[in-house]
């Protein structure tokens, strides 16, 4: 079977009332989808800040090491356990397979946080507030973070980087103050 070309003068033939409706249909929508993107960056309450810096992997791990020697104040499974002070930086560092460091923050306080990767690509899920941001190495990507409800937040990857994938778990606890830190052993 071989194609026919259309008769000839199709391109002239007045489109039919239904299908004319769908094509004003689908226009609109995907106007009105075009301009929600837009405002979805000032309603949207899950945005990521646009705030991203060019970085290396040697560079952010020296950050990330020195941060972590600052607010150090324990050890959980050989991980460090962090506690940066309210308004302060957080340098987060994902690499094959696990995350720079436990992160222990207060509640109704703001952090920057700076995460970044030694290695491939990774996904930073924070559950089970199912939130979802991709980290990339060179790239220092920048997100304010005011946590407003206390407890244990698992830091998942969510981007497949390798055999131990599934293994990269990492950990964020929410505090109202210095007292629940036994809790958690810390
Ligand atoms: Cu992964």
């Amino acid at each position: 079977m071989s194609l026919e070309a259309p008769p000839s003068g199709w391109i002239h033939k007045k489109i039919a009332r239904d299908e004319k409706g769908w094509i004003i249909a689908a226009t609109v929508v995907c106007i009105a989808m075009f301009f929600w993107m837009i405002l979805w960056h000032v309603y949207g309450k899950q945005n990521p800040s646009s705030v991203t810096y060019y970085t290396t992997p040697e560079e952010f791990t020296t950050l990330t090491n020195s941060f972590i020697e600052q607010n150090q104040i324990g050890e959980d499974n050989g991980i460090p356990v962090v506690m940066p002070k309210p308004e302060s930086d957080v340098f987060l560092l994902a690499q094959m397979w696990r995350w720079s460091s436990v992160i222990v923050l207060k509640k109704d306080e703001w952090y920057k946080f700076h995460i970044s990767s030694k290695d491939v690509m990774h996904g930073f899920s924070v559950q089970p507030i199912n939130m979802n941001f991709m980290v990339f190495p060179n790239y220092d990507y920048v997100l304010d973070f005011k946590p407003n409800k206390t407890g244990e937040y698992m830091v998942v990857c969510n981007e497949f980087c390798g055999i131990g994938h599934h293994l990269m778990i990492g950990k964020i606890v929410v505090i109202e103050d210095e007292s629940e830190l036994a809790n958690y052993g810390y």
